[in-house]
């Protein structure tokens, strides 16, 4: 029951996938491993926890640029019954967004960069106590394997970030909607608790899906920094509860995709 998106993707994966000779692939190159790294760091000094469900916590580090907040959020989260590969092509697909992003209005593909990279429009409900937002931003999916245990299972990540510039496609219609800025990390990892002798088919129960999902917003125009923090607070555990719950529904009567 692959789509054929979704072969594309896990055929391109397989081999050493040329470099496509698009003018934003240095930048989706160097910005996913630079998110990767991010979101593999600790929550030490700086994070502050806000929410906290079973497995699930949700620390944020808040900045204020000009009475603006520009806080950064950082999720961590662990979903049993689904493989990192699952979870993360579900975030990067298109056809499953309008599942589990409450908050769309609108998706338009601009561009397909690559079959791992897509340049989306999505114009995002009014959610927040301000005008309706708007984003154009390139998202990428690639697989990573694990530096600390080559041998394991592979790490999957997707960045997804905002252009600095306006795109002729999407011109930014001022007055209508402003314009949000986001950069936006998730990263997957299954962990199997199967025997290794064991030559059963991989099942449902054996896996479980550890995610680490980062996430900075520049909401463009003013807001008033407790606004802001207010619809965050409530917006991202929303995101995690919805997304998670739609994978493993999605996922449930189909075979293991690792
Ligand atoms: O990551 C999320 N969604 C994806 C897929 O739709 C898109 C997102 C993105 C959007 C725009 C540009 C780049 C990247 O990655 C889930 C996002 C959850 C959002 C929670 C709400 C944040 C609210 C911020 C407060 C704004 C106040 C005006």
């Amino acid at each position: 029951s692959q789509t054929d998106d979704e072969r594309a993707l896990s055929d391109s994966s397989t081999e050493a996938s040329a470099v496509p000779s698009h003018p934003l692939w240095p930048d989706i190159e160097r910005i996913t491993l630079e998110q990767l790294t991010f979101a593999q760091q600790g929550v030490g000094e700086g994070w502050e926890i806000f929410e906290q469900d079973g497995e699930m916590k949700l620390y944020k580090r808040e900045k204020e640029v000009n009475g603006l907040v520009q806080d950064t959020l950082k999720a961590v989260h662990v979903v049993k019954g689904v493989t990192g590969f699952e979870m993360a092509n579900c975030f990067f697909q298109p056809e499953y967004r309008f599942g589990w992003e409450t908050t769309l209005e609108e998706m338009k593909i601009i561009e397909k960069v690559s079959d791992d990279a897509i340049l989306f429009h999505q114009i995002h409900k009014r959610v927040w106590p301000a005008s309706q937002r708007d984003a154009v931003f390139w998202s990428h999916i690639r697989q990573i394997p694990d530096s600390e245990n080559p041998d394991g299972e592979p790490i999957w990540v997707v960045c997804n970030k905002s252009l600095a510039k306006d795109h002729p496609a999407a011109p930014d219609k001022k007055g209508k909607y402003t314009r949000a800025f986001l950069t936006a990390v998730i990263v997957c990892q299954t962990i199997i608790t199967k025997h290794p002798n064991d030559e059963d088919e991989l099942s449902r129960a054996e896996v479980t899906c550890k995610i680490s999902y980062c996430s900075h917003v520049d909401p463009g125009g003013w807001v008033p920094a407790a606004a802001t923090r207010a619809v965050y607070k409530r917006e991202y555990p929303k995101f995690l509860r919805k997304f998670t719950s739609y994978v493993i529904d999605e996922c449930q009567d189909k075979p293991v995709r690792t």
